[in-house]
Order: structure tokens, then C-alpha cells, then sequence
């Protein structure tokens, strides 16, 4: 049986175990870094010797780094819905996949996220915090404009390609921070919500991790 590790209030940990539930797959959850520990473990550290959560082993494959794990999991169980064999068509999924680990979570995960939300007030960078809503603002209207006439990010189709920017939407939506107006993209986080694995995953509540540096 697949088996993942990660806490539940990782954002990493989040796309893996959506997407999971999304493909209906059965599997075992661990509870794994933060205040649960595990990671500095030598079993763990033989799995990721990076240390960080998610990973997951399917049967003797062993994974990490999420976005590799999306990847591994749409080819090995989403052949034909979520994984196609047409080069073309998963270089457009993959380059907003992409996008969301190099522009977007730098600029709101660790610029707003960690930068505002995590971060202990006395100790917080406002210029910085205020360059990353900048940044996060001005990639907020290119999804606006991306999503105008579409259900998802691929079109009429849920894809691989809602995931890891999806993820964002709950917490981006609910930190306290300026965000501008973006109807496109709330119509698609409404219909996000629908979906009942966005919301066992993603739709946790994230309270813990305020002004919270230690994990
Ligand atoms: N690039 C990695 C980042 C992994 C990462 O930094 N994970 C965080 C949680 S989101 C972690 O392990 N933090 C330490 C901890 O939870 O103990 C990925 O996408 O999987």
C-alpha cells in the first residue's frame, strides 16, 4: 500500500495527499515533522536524506520533493485523466506547475506566509512583507486573466495543474493582507471547495503556525 508522511498542516504535504484522494488511491498517512518529529530520524533520513516532508513509499518506491511526487503519482495511477502521453500536453501542466514552486510559493509562502503569518510581529520585515504582496498581487490578476472563460487551469478539466497553485487558495484567502479584486480566480476557488478532497486536505485550519518559526 502507498504510504505518505508528512504533517497535515504542511502545504507541501497538502498537494500530495488532495491529489491522493483525488485518485482514490489507498493509502496510510503518517504524521511526520513539526511538533510530530520523525524527520531527524536515520529510517526517515535513508528516505529523504533532505530531511523534509512529504514523502511517500508505493510499495518499495521511494519519494520525495511534492512536486516530483504529483508527477509520479498522476504517470503511475492517472494515465489517460491526469498524466497524457502527449509531450505537448504535459509541458502545459507542468509549466504551471512550475510557476507555482518558482513564483508564486516564494513570493507567498515564504514572503507572505512565513514573512507575515509565521513570523513573530516584533520580528516581522514589513518593506518585505509589502514587495511580496506586491508580487503576489500582480500574480493574482495573471491567474484572473488566465482563468477568464475557464472552469480550471487547463480548461473544462480538472488537471495536475489546479493542484499545486490551488493549494495557495485557502491561505492566501484567509491571512489578513491586502488582496486585489480577482473574480476569476474566487469562482475558481469556489469551485475548488466543492470538491470534497480540497477540502479534507487543504482546508485546514492553520492557526498553529501563527508566529511560529520553529518548523
Ligand atoms: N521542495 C520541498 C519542500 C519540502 C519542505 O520544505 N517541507 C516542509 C513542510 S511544507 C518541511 O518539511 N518542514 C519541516 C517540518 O515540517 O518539520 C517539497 O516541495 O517537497
Amino acid at each position: 500500500m502507498l504510504t505518505i508522511w508528512g504533517r497535515r498542516s504542511s502545504f507541501n504535504l497538502q498537494k500530495v495527499m488532495w491529489f491522493t484522494a483525488e485518485l482514490g488511491i489507498a493509502h496510510r498517512h503518517i504524521e511526520a515533522g513539526g511538533d510530530f518529529g520523525l524527520t531527524d530520524t536515520p529510517e526517515f533520513r535513508a528516505m529523504n536524506p533532505h530531511g523534509r516532508v512529504p514523502v511517500i513509499d508505493d510499495e518499495g518506491t521511494i519519494v520525495w520533493e511534492s512536486q516530483t511526487i504529483l508527477r509520479y503519482l498522476a504517470a503511475r495511477y492517472g494515465r489517460g485523466t491526469f498524466w497524457s502521453d502527449d509531450p505537448a500536453e504535459r509541458a502545459h501542466t507542468g509549466q504551471w506547475m512550475d510557476w507555482s514552486q518558482t513564483a508564486l510559493q516564494p513570493d507567498f509562502l515564504l514572503g507572505i506566509f512565513w514573512g507575515f503569518y509565521r513570523t513573530p510581529q516584533a520580528q516581522r520585515n514589513e518593506t518585505a512583507i509589502k514587495r511580496s504582496i506586491e508580487r503576489c498581487t500582480r500574480h493574482f490578476r495573471l491567474l484572473d486573466d488566465h482563468l477568464a472563460g475557464k472552469a480550471f487551469m487547463r480548461g473544462d478539466a480538472f488537471s495536475l495543474a489546479d493542484i499545486p497553485i490551488g493549494t495557495h487558495l485557502y491561505r492566501y484567502f484567509n491571512v489578513e493582507i491586502e488582496r486585489p479584486a480577482v473574480p476569476n480566480v474566487e469562482a475558481w476557488y469556489r469551485r475548488l471547495q466543492e470538491r470534497p478532497a480540497y477540502r479534507a486536505h487543504v482546508m485546514i485550519p492553520f492557526g498553529e503556525l501563527y508566529g511560529r518559526l520553529a518548523f
